[in-house]
């Protein structure tokens, strides 16, 4: 299959996160991205293309226009309030505060426009971030033009982005403004299916009313685990949506035995709802050595879950999402890849 990549990714680099306590190099780092861009090279997965130039059209019908707004305006603001570093917020909007009004100093809109201390923003940010929404829709464009399958090697990832807000490392949701170019492009259904290990916040909250577009997760118990806030097993959708939605939550320490079983009932839910293309929100932190996460599957279970996709028998986009064990994740994100291929 073709790969979309842009090396524009890189400028987004040397950014701090708020996590357990620290302020630390954000876990989310360039070296992701190449590791995996050379493990399809020398598995010899296929073409890697650059990707075209889109405007925001698209993205604007999944976020908020003065979000998409906001974005590309950070950095300028952040270093005209005299600063250097890695913009970040500390003050958010919570129950009995104010969430509808934007303030105007650059900390107040960053924290109006974000759920955690996860997604800081260099010079670079915007232009990586530009680059891997244009990944994803130029690798949309290619099962759009009849490629049973393919690879969208986004970075920054995007499944905790929301309509109007960014966290754990997303900006833009890369798999739903794919999602909506297929919509847009005359698909009826669309199937979005997130194996990440954390739950996809943001594609749940986009498409939560929506029946064209279905949506399940596969992830660690939002109980137990980060985002804390959304994913547990009762969200199933609201009004249109409803019955659309399907979580499925599993605790610390899940194999591959339990995960590969929740996968099949998904598949066959999936399946159920008749798409015509199916999205794969592709992270690779359910790795057992994964260093912010807390399941245990191992490199040989990757290639399966790619076989198991395949079986579906549907035009598969794989848009990338986490996975921060830097040194494999080229190994285990590639390996679902060639599972899918038969390889
Ligand atoms: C796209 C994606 O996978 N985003 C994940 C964002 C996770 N952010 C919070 C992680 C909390 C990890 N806590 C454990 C600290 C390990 N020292
Ligand atoms: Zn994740």
């Amino acid at each position: 299959m073709k790969t979309v990549f842009s090396p524009r990714h890189a400028g987004h680099a040397n950014n701090l996160e708020l996590v357990a306590g620290a302020i630390v190099p954000a876990f989310e780092m360039p070296s992701r991205a190449d590791y995996v861009l050379e493990r399809l090279t020398s598995e010899g997965l296929g073409p890697v293309l650059e990707p075209e130039d889109f405007d925001l059209s698209i993205a604007a019908r999944v976020h908020r226009q003065d979000y998409l707004d906001f974005l590309p305006t950070v950095w300028d603001l952040w270093t005209a309030a005299g600063r250097t570093g890695t913009a970040l917020p500390f003050t958010w909007p919570t129950r009995g505060l104010r969430g509808d009004v934007c303030p105007d100093f650059i900390d107040g809109k960053l924290g109006y426009y974000s759920f955690d201390g996860g997604c800081g923003m260099v010079a670079g940010t915007w232009d990586a971030i530009k680059s891997s929404h244009d990944v994803a829709l130029t690798a949309a464009g290619l099962i759009q033009s009849g490629e049973s399958a393919a690879f969208a090697l986004c970075r920054p990832p995007g499944h905790h982005a929301g309509a109007g807000f960014m966290g754990g490392y997303c900006y833009i949701n890369n798999a739903a403004v794919a999602a909506q170019s297929f919509i847009d492009k005359g698909a009826k259904r669309v199937s979005i299916l997130d194996v990440d290990y954390h739950h996809g916040n943001g594609t749940q909250e986009i498409f939560y009313g929506r029946a064209d577009v279905q949506v399940i997760n596969l992830h660690a118990d939002p109980m137990q685990e980060y985002p804390y806030f959304l994913g547990h097993a009762d969200e199933r959708g609201t009004g249109e949506g409803e019955g659309f939605n399907l979580n499925y939550p599993m605790p610390f320490g899940t194999s591959f035995d339990t995960w590969s079983a929740a996968l099949d009932d998904a598949c066959h839910k999936l399946l159920a709802y008749q798409p015509e293309v199916v999205l794969v929100s592709l992270g690779v932190d359910t790795f057992e050595k994964d260093p912010i996460s807390k399941f245990k599957l191992k490199t040989e279970d990757f290639p399966k879950i790619g076989a198991r996709i395949r079986k579906l028998g549907l035009p598969t986009l794989f848009v990338m999402e986490g996975g921060y064990a830097v040194a494999e994740i080229g190994v285990n994100a590639v390996g679902v890849l060639t599972g899918f291929e038969g390889a």
